[in-house]
């Protein structure tokens, strides 16, 4: 059966995801697994509400989220974290700190220009329009994983065929 472990989203604003965590996660319950989605919501807006953009505000942000993720894989769960993640630094200190063989890197790929143009929350605009400061692909970097466990491509794949993407390697891995 599945091991507990972190399918850790990294990906711009807009590239899907939360929507891919959650279709895998669907998936995982249909099967008995127990599993937990950390995101934006239930963590920048509580445990994390401190914290800003900044290069070191994301830096606090992500190690944060991996100490809870660490506990979470203690407690048996499927963890999906579904972060921007936007620094290489970041997401390698948190494969350390859950173990490296408990740490799926999920780059959920999708270019700037795909992003902006669904805008779904508007905030590419904003960003543009000079609103919203840091914003990763605008004017914070994002730096794409090198070696992910898995690569997805949101603007050519379906959702179904990312979900698919995710469950074999999980398969496979077990
Ligand atoms: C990037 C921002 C920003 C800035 C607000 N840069 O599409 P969303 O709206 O729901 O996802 C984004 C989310 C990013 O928060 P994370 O905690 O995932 O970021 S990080 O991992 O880098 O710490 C976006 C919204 O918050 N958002 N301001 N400046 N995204």
């Amino acid at each position: 059966g599945h091991k507990a472990k972190v399918l850790w989203f990294t990906g711009l604003s807009g590239s899907g995801k939360s929507t891919v965590a959650n279709a895998v996660e669907k998936v995982l319950h249909a099967r008995g697994l127990r599993t937990y989605i950390l995101d934006g919501d239930n963590v920048r807006r509580g445990l994390n509400n401190d914290l800003d953009f900044s290069a070191s505000g994301r830096e606090e942000n992500i190690r944060r989220i991996g100490e809870v993720a660490n506990l979470m894989v203690d407690a048996g769960l499927i963890v999906l974290t579904a972060f921007v993640s936007p620094f290489k630094s970041d997401r390698d200190k948190v494969r350390k700190t859950v173990g490296t063989e408990n740490f799926i890197e999920v780059f959920v790929d999708c270019p700037l220009e795909v992003c902006e143009q669904r805008d779904v929350k508007g905030l590419y605009k904003k960003a543009r329009a000079g609103e919203i400061p840091d914003f990763t692909g605008i004017t914070s970097p994002f730096e794409a994983p090198e070696n992910p466990e898995i690569h997805l491509h949101t603007d050519v794949q379906s959702l179904e065929e990312s979900v698919t993407d995710v469950l074999n390697y999980l398969n496979k891995s077990n």
